[in-house]
């Protein structure tokens, strides 16, 4: 197996040669998640890719709430096994089972729930969680959250019901990149002290103060599967950086749903160097 640093690098070539070819979708906040990706599906998750079990029966199982990062979910499903990497050539395109945001309808093998609506994610993790336990499967849920996604009312409700019900084989994460579509998150609908806020809650809470660290989103990740099991839900706040691997794009909330020109792809491939998995 390739190091998680040349599967991370993969798909970040991933995203923007996907994104580029359409000149649509989401590079930035893909961009920023894919360290959490890497370790998540090719380190800590315990997950069958074939045959695909839409019931996750038995092992953990991944909702991507933030919809719109679907390129870094895409890529990390194809490299994972979950369906051949050619197909990434169809993102976006019609009739694809690659859509802009991801559906359930087109049955791509990893999908398990349609997200984009933004909001939504955590309520069906919490569902898929308390599922488990009802049926004494041991396996885990982990759900990715955009910070910008918070200031969705349903998010607060299910911040709210987690921790009452003991929802304690949960993992969410929030990317924590401080930037949503209109710009900087504490100018559009400033979040406060989000560790504080989920405390306050009831959640277990870690602070991941660098998600674009492989070693230390790993070790975050482990430690948070130690703590399932008492009681409590665990959330991550994973401080990451927009647009991260491709310096242009670093921290700027205008590359949250642009797509890069034929020179800017040029530049961005530059920074991300080919490796042995190689391009779909
Ligand atoms: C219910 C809903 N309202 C609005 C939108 C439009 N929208 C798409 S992404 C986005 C910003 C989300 O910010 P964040 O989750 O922080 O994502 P990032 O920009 O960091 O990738 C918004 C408002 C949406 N997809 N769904
Ligand atoms: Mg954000």
């Amino acid at each position: 197996m390739p190091k998680l640093q040349e599967i991370a690098t993969q798909i970040r070539r991933d995203i923007v040669r996907m994104v580029h070819a359409v000149q649509s979708g989401h590079p930035g906040g893909s961009l920023g998640c894919t360290d959490y990706f890497a370790a998540l599906f090719f380190k800590v998750m315990q997950h069958t890719p074939q045959p695909f079990d839409m019931d996750a029966k038995d092992q953990d199982m991944f909702v991507l709430s933030n919809g719109h990062i679907s390129p870094v979910y895409y890529s990390a499903l194809a490299r994972s096994g979950y369906f051949p990497t050619e197909e990434l050539s169809t993102f976006r395109k019609l009739n694809s089972r690659l859509q802009g945001h991801p559906t359930t309808h087109e049955h791509l093998p990893g999908i398990r729930i349609a997200s984009g609506s933004l909001g939504q994610g955590m309520s069906v993790a919490i569902g898929a969680a308390l599922t488990k336990k009802l049926n004494n499967d041991k396996g885990l849920v982990f759900s990715l959250h955009g910070d910008g996604e918070l200031e969705e009312g349903q998010v607060w409700e299910a911040i709210m019901f987690a921790p009452h019900h003991k929802v304690d084989n949960l993992i969410i994460t929030v990317d924590w990149n401080g930037q949503q579509i209109d710009g900087p998150t504490d100018q559009i609908g400033g979040l406060g002290d989000l560790p504080a806020k989920f405390k306050a809650f009831g959640w277990n809470v870690i602070v991941l103060e660098n998600g674009n660290d492989l070693d230390e989103v790993v070790a975050t990740l482990e430690k948070a599967k130690s703590l399932t099991g008492k009681g409590q839900p665990i959330a991550i706040m994973m401080k990451t950086v927009m647009g991260k691997g491709v310096d242009f794009m670093e921290g700027h909330h205008e590359w949250h749903g642009i797509a890069p020109s034929d020179e800017q792809l040029a530049k961005a491939l530059e920074q991300l160097p080919a490796t042995s998995l190689g391009d779909y």
